[in-house]
């Protein structure tokens, strides 16, 4: 199916130069259990995504990514691939099991070397590796012990960060503790949609304080080995009225402006504003006292998240739209949502049903500028799934994914856009290099601009992937 999206964008958005500040960084993005397969290899111990991938029902058509891109045995071609695109940066994540199989104590050094080995390839190709530390895949260990319910946990991975420091510190300058914090405490302990697939308010709850303070104890870790640049990747989205979505100036009324105020609260500032500002908003600090109590924050927690971040990572798809609507109940995910609906918007959409509004992109940048000025940002995450279509009977076969480069191009004029008004935006980076495992939809949502062959691995760039590599060579679009 094609979407167009041309037609009802403003011209910003799809017409003009939109060249980038000198030095800007491009690049792409993927993270272990999505590419890597290789799941009983070198002594890697399961994750909770292995678990919960072979647990009926939970993921799409049974998938696992016991194979996934196979990139584990593949990086040094996917490596050449990065570097025939001229990617300057790569973002991939570390595989705690792999590393420490059990979460914690003994450290399997077969783990950290195939990281080692991809660090070298990435450095010969001169491509900046840019790490991070966790993206989902939790020891199974660590969650039979209660995963980021537990306090523990927290200590565990800035443990883990260290030992991964100590192998990959002389070659790594950029440092991720945590993809998306949000996600994974929401809708692994919330909704249960992800892994562990707890479905529960206090524990998501739980877990999202016990996120932050690993992002701060990992990240006094990672100074204390000398680390430069420490980074805190979240998903973001403005939080907005559909009118709003229609007309940012759009009159909202006063039982909405609230709905969009609490939502935020829960799925920016909530993680922000401790990291940031070393305090949680006092609406969120009501709703966890209402779910959850307040004895799992201790007195001296404020003061240990709070550390210098130097970046935070925004992975933006799309606006998150609200409504009051009094007697709604609360969305499992966003406990104290009570009388908040998540309307759909009637906008076009890609295949995860996720509608495409690009400049709230650059309302997210600008707004997170403004509001958090010490910290640069990056977009960290960003692209589209689509169906695509491989059109053998072309030579070597080809993948005509215009929806794609659509979606890309006008959300890198929309984070132009946010340069040009004053955000400190130092790089973007696609999601994904390749065709993954996409999580609970297992195989069937492709992000990637490589299309992956799950059964014969072939990789085969689409038309995204060249646009993107004409894109870095112009330094935007020129
Ligand atoms: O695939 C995910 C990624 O792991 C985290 N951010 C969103 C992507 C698309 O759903």
């Amino acid at each position: 199916m094609t979407v167009t999206t041309r037609g009802t964008l403003p011209s910003y958005l799809t017409e003009g130069r939109a060249v980038f500040p000198e030095g800007f960084i491009w690049g792409a993005a993927t993270a272990s259990y999505q590419i890597e397969g290789a799941v009983r290899d070198g002594g890697r111990g399961p994750s909770v995504w292995d678990t919960f991938s072979r647990t009926p029902g939970k993921v799409a058509s049974g998938h696992t990514g016991d194979v996934a891109c196979d990139h584990y045995h593949r990086y040094a071609e996917d490596v050449r691939l990065m570097a025939g695109l001229g990617l300057g940066a790569y973002r991939f994540s570390i595989s705690w099991p792999r590393v420490q199989p059990d979460g914690s104590g003994p450290v399997n050094t077969r783990g950290l070397d195939f990281y080692d080995r991809l660090v070298d390839e990435l450095g010969d190709a001169g491509i900046t590796p840019y790490v991070t530390l966790y993206h989902w895949d939790l020891p199974q260990t660590l969650e039979d012990r209660g995963g980021w319910t537990s306090r523990d946990t927290a200590y565990r991975l800035a443990e883990y960060a260290e030992v991964v420091h100590g192998r990959l510190g002389d070659r790594v300058r950029n440092w991720t503790t945590l993809n998306e914090p949000w996600v994974q405490a929401f809708l692994g302990y919330g909704s249960g949609v992800h892994a562990p697939g707890r479905t529960d308010a206090r524990s998501a709850l739980l877990a999202s304080h016990h996120f932050v303070l690993a992002h701060g104890l990992a990240t006094q870790a990672l100074r204390a080995a000398g680390a430069q640049e420490i980074m805190l990747v979240i998903n973001s989205s403005p939080v907005m009225t559909p009118e709003q979505v229609q007309d940012p100036a759009a009159e909202v009324s006063q039982a909405d402006a609230e709905a969009v105020h609490r939502v935020d609260c829960l799925l920016n500032r909530q993680i922000l504003d401790p990291v940031l500002r070393g305090e949680y908003p006092a609406e969120v600090l009501e709703i966890v006292e209402r779910h959850a109590g307040l004895g799992h924050i201790h007195d001296d927690d404020l003061r240990a998240i709070n550390q210098p971040t130097d970046l935070i990572g925004v992975n933006y798809y799309n606006p998150c739209v609200v409504r009051s609507s009094p007697g709604e109940p609360a969305d499992s995910a966003w406990p104290g949502s009570e009388g908040i609906a998540f309307p759909r918007l009637e906008v076009p959409k890609t295949a995860m049903g996720w509608p495409i509004v690009p400049a709230g992109l650059s309302r997210l940048l600008l707004r997170l500028s403004q509001d958090y000025p010490e910290v640069g940002l990056m977009v960290t995450e960003n692209g589209a799934a689509f169906e695509d279509v491989v059109t053998e009977a072309e030579p070597g076969g080809r993948v005509h994914d215009a929806d794609r480069t659509a979606y890309l191009e006008s959300h890198l004029r929309a984070a132009h856009a946010a340069v040009e008004g004053g955000a400190d935006l130092r790089g973007y980076l696609v999601w994904s290099l390749l065709d993954n495992f996409e999580w609970a939809e297992g195989y069937h949502r492709r992000f990637g601009i490589v299309h992956v062959d799950f059964a014969t691995q072939r990789r085969l760039l689409k038309d995204s992937a060249m646009w993107y590599r004409g894109v870095i060579e112009e330094n935007g679009l020129a």
